[in-house]
């Protein structure tokens, strides 16, 4: 799916600013709401969650339906183009309606979605009306725990006060999943326009043949008209061009997209009186034995799992934040992350694509885990829905050079019903094979969990690991989580295809500080990354270190969670723990090529 761009041919209204709010029922919202203004409404920005931008439990432990609305008036230079009204992301489920007319609805609350709104739209005034529903169950992507089962944290079940207790619970959304809840339109509204015959899609797949840089593209049309595309280098000069919509272009003395020396041109294509500009890079990836390649060269991840995740915006975009991220990932000496634990918002991958920083993309399915109470695969009703973001996701993401691997999910019950997960699973790797122009690796991120009855992560390109050895499991005792990391990394070893930790951490509490390194400490958190990294260094086939997590991040209360997750490196306002210059002063002298030889 293209990303709304202005161009000679296109007008992109931005539909942000402050907009009418107001929550309404669990289970549905009064639909007469869309036929005039909201009857008490509250002021909301948008793009943002919702939930931190008032002092208002109400707010930030609502359950169910809100409703935003806004009226604009169009320009009358529109008149005659195509409309298309287009969310970059709302979260969990949108229905929108239109003066007074519904328009569409749409499930996720990760990928963007859009709807052709000429017939819909008026001359004067509109009235656009979004419901938002922020439940979490056993059918949505992330997972909720369906019914209040809590697996995530134990209720003491059997207790006959608190099963009472139970039952006179407020509704409340249970996730399945360790970051706070956050709902509401996230991401960019915006009203675009293309002529009657546009471009539709755009495919680009890069390959390099010694000097010369080999693109295949793909254009995919809507009406009748002739498609020219050229390539337009980084200084805007054109260095080829061709007359069909699908086709090869040799680039001779290519430059290419390299981690930390990225290099982008763009294939501008035009069709008819439409035209886009789609930004690529040329480079490879391949998985090759127990290597990682990009370009030909073996490559090794240092970074970070991360979240959208900030102080009043929640989950909505904020571009000074993620400008400020990529330089503080360079500060760090870091060179590539994981969308943890769902797509981030495309804007995003554009800033990794410009400034070199490697991104591998993850689908929001995080929660398919029942702790091994129940079969997740039998209970959750979730597979039809796990393909559609699978898809989306890479049709949404498929050129940007800075996606080298697609994760599929994150900590999947693959070990209680090793069967079954692998009947789930293996299908939803193939598939996302299959939907990738470019046939990126596939990978799954694993739970802490034993890797012996695990069949799913072994059958991935790439093995990634989740591991806690000395926080959740031998807590404290680096010697012995040494010991546990290296029995496991020796099962690993007999693989034969490369591993990395996408996530490894320790709470760590700000200002914490110990002479004996005990956990929640600053000390703790940067001996605990010193003596794993000593034993992980040691592995040839070990091909990246993904810290869990880049910064402190807002999860729902509980006794394990002061003031949410504090496994950053840094805090939630970005300032460097201790373990922050430790790993400053290591990445720095790791190079991204060539490190395992
Ligand atoms: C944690 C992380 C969590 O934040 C992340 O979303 C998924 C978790 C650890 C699972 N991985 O708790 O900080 C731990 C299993 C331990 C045996």
């Amino acid at each position: 799916m293209l990303y709304p761009k202005l161009n000679s041919a296109r007008m992109v209204f931005d539909l942000g600013g402050v907009w009418d709010f107001q929550t309404a029922g669990a289970d549905n919202w009064p639909h007469e709401w869309a036929q005039g203004p909201l009857p008490e409404p509250l002021t909301m920005a948008v793009p943002a969650s919702y939930n931190d931008q008032k002092d208002d439990v109400n707010l930030r432990a609502h359950y169910g339906w809100a409703v935003y609305q806004r009226v604009f008036t169009l320009p009358r230079s529109m008149a005659g183009e195509r409309a298309v009204l287009r969310f970059g992301a709302v979260t969990h489920a949108a229905q929108v309606w239109l003066n007074g007319r519904k328009l569409g609805e749409h499930r996720g609350g990760f990928l963007p979605f859009e709807f052709e709104a000429d017939e819909y739209l008026a001359a004067g005034e509109n009235r656009l009306t979004v419901a938002v529903d922020n439940r979490v169950d056993f059918s949505t992507l992330p997972v909720g725990n369906e019914g209040g089962v809590a697996f995530f944290g134990s209720d003491n079940p059997g207790i006959p006060s608190i099963e009472l207790a139970k039952t006179r619970c407020r509704p409340q959304n249970r996730p399945n999943f360790d970051f706070f809840n956050y709902a509401g339109i996230t991401r960019p509204v915006t009203l675009y326009t293309t002529p009657r015959a546009y471009i539709k899609d755009i495919s680009i797949v890069t390959e390099v043949d010694g000097e010369d840089g080999v693109v295949d593209y793909s254009v995919e049309t809507v009406g009748r008209g002739e498609v020219r595309v050229s390539v337009l280098d980084q200084e805007g000069v054109e260095a080829a061009s061709a007359r069909q919509s699908e086709g090869r272009i040799v680039l001779p003395s290519v430059k290419l997209w390299n981690p930390g020396a990225p290099y982008l041109y763009r294939l501008r294509v035009s069709f008819w009186d439409d035209e886009y500009e789609q930004t690529f890079g040329v480079r490879t990836v391949k998985v090759e034995g127990d290597k990682f390649l990009i370009n030909g060269r073996p490559f090794y991840f240092k970074g970070f799992g991360k979240h959208e995740d900030s102080y009043f915006h929640g989950r909505g975009l904020d571009q000074c934040l993620n400008v400020k991220d990529l330089s503080l990932m360079r500060w760090l000496g870091a060179n590539s992350f994981r969308t943890s634990h769902y797509p981030y918002a495309e804007e995003m991958y554009d800033l990794c694509d410009r400034e070199g920083i490697v991104v591998i993309g993850e689908a929001p399915a995080v929660g398919i885990n029942a702790g091994g109470a129940q079969n997740p695969y039998e209970v959750m009703r979730v597979k039809l829905h796990h393909q559609d973001v699978i898809r989306d996701m890479i049709a949404r993401d498929k050129n940007h050079p800075c996606v080298v691997m697609w994760s599929i999910a994150n900590e999947p019950d693959t070990e209680h019903f090793p069967q079954a997960a692998y009947d789930y699973f293996y299908p939803l790797y193939e598939l996302a094979h299959r939907c990738d122009p470019q046939n990126r690796p596939v990978t799954l991120v694993c739970c802490q969990n034993d890797y012996t009855k695990d069949l799913v992560t072994r059958a991935m390109d790439v093995c990634c690991v989740n591991r806690y050895y000395g926080w959740y499991n031998l807590s404290g005792d680096l010697d012995a989580a040494c010991g546990a990391l290296n029995t496991e990394l020796d099962f690993w070893a007999e693989l034969g295809k490369p591993l990395m930790l996408t996530e490894y951490g320790a709470d760590t509490y700000p200002g914490v500080h110990n002479t004996n390194g005990e956990m929640f400490s600053e000390e703790f958190q940067a001996d605990y990354y010193a003596r794993l990294n000593a034993e992980l260094d040691k592995r040839p086939f070990f091909i990246g270190e993904h810290v869990w997590n880049f910064a402190d991040f807002a999860t729902i209360q509980g006794p394990m969670r002061v003031d949410g997750n504090k496994k950053g490196l840094l805090t939630r306002d970005r300032r460097p723990k201790l373990a922050a210059h430790y790993f400053r002063r290591r990445w720095h002298k790791i190079p991204d090529f060539g490190y395992k030889g």
